[in-house]
């Protein structure tokens, strides 16, 4: 169906959360909505805040803007703007902003009778977010546990929080959060691939149906994950890689305070291994 009279069929009032018909309409391509409208407020506000913060601090370098959290001593309480109540402001703002586009997005998926594929994902992205402003910060008791709004600065705030551990690399969640991230990577370069292989046919040839795409996986490794499935495949990937990568933080600090090295001791500490006697330890076992 050409995009017009598709438009002409679907651009129909109807499937609103909230607001009924009052902002049930569109900015040339753009659907408004209840949530159109809160997305706009708190995105506009927020970033006015962000370039009222940058004013204050005396830089609109865009690497160096830097919107720290409050000091660990203000807890969980509320910090004057300039010390932190900024950020404060600028994260329920970013919260109001992401959450409405969600809702947008759930909005125009009942419009088009769709599945919420879309804005599930986005909500595991944005969960990732506030567990790493909120949630984290609500179980160590203060907001300063956030991470600062910088370009700089956030890549300072990851690598100091990952050394406060020794080495995240041993968080057995961030090994399973990594994983599913390089295999989402997988998944997308090998359906790009075979999905261009097929379909952008050279002058003169014919586009290849999904019979070829199956044909060259089962020809390859015995086994073709369908045209469908590999949606489903890409979409379970990325969800997990990023709830994973929640979990990996939020366990770091709230349920485990030592070195995430240390946390393999399990291993060697199980009741299993045969006992090493005190003056021939290392000599290995006779
Ligand atoms: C596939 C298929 C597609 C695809 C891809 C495959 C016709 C157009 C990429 C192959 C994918 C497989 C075998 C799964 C690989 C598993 C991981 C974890 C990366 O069969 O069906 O549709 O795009």
């Amino acid at each position: 169906m050409a995009l017009l009279s598709f438009e002409r069929k679907y651009r129909v009032r109807g499937g609103t959360l909230i607001g009924g018909d009052l902002f049930d309409f569109w900015v040339g391509p753009f659907y408004v909505g209840f949530f159109g409208v809160t997305t706009a407020f708190f995105a506009t506000l927020g970033t006015a805040l962000i370039f009222y913060s940058a004013s204050l601090q005396g830089t609109f370098n865009p690497f160096t803007i830097h919107v720290a959290p409050p000091d660990l001593s203000h807890g969980l309480g509320i910090a004057p703007l300039a010390e932190g109540g900024l950020w404060q402001f600028i994260t329920v703002c970013a919260i109001g902003a992401f959450v409405s586009w969600a809702l947008r997005e759930v909005e125009i998926c009942r419009k088009l009778g769709m599945g919420y594929h879309v804005p599930i994902a986005f909500s595991v992205a944005i969960l990732a977010y506030v567990t790493l402003v909120v949630f984290r910060p609500l179980l160590l008791g203060a907001w300063g546990h956030g991470f600062p709004y910088g370009i700089f600065s956030h890549l300072d705030w990851v690598s100091n929080t990952g050394y406060a551990y020794l080495h995240f690399h041993y968080n057995p969640f961030h090994m399973l959060g990594v994983s599913l991230f390089f295999a989402t990577c997988l998944a997308l370069a090998l359906h790009g691939g075979l999905i261009l292989s097929a379909c952008n046919p050279e002058k003169g040839e014919e586009a290849k149906t999904p019979d070829h795409e199956d044909t060259f996986f089962r020809d390859l490794i015995g086994y073709s994950i369908g045209t469908l499935g590999i949606h489903r495949l890409g979409w379970l990937l990325a969800i997990n890689a990023v709830f994973f990568s929640a979990v990996c933080i939020i366990i770091s600090g709230p349920f485990w305070t030592q070195g995430w090295p240390e946390w393999w001791t399990w291993w060697s500490n199980m009741p299993i291994w045969p006992a090493i006697e005190a003056a021939g330890a290392g000599q290995g076992v006779m």
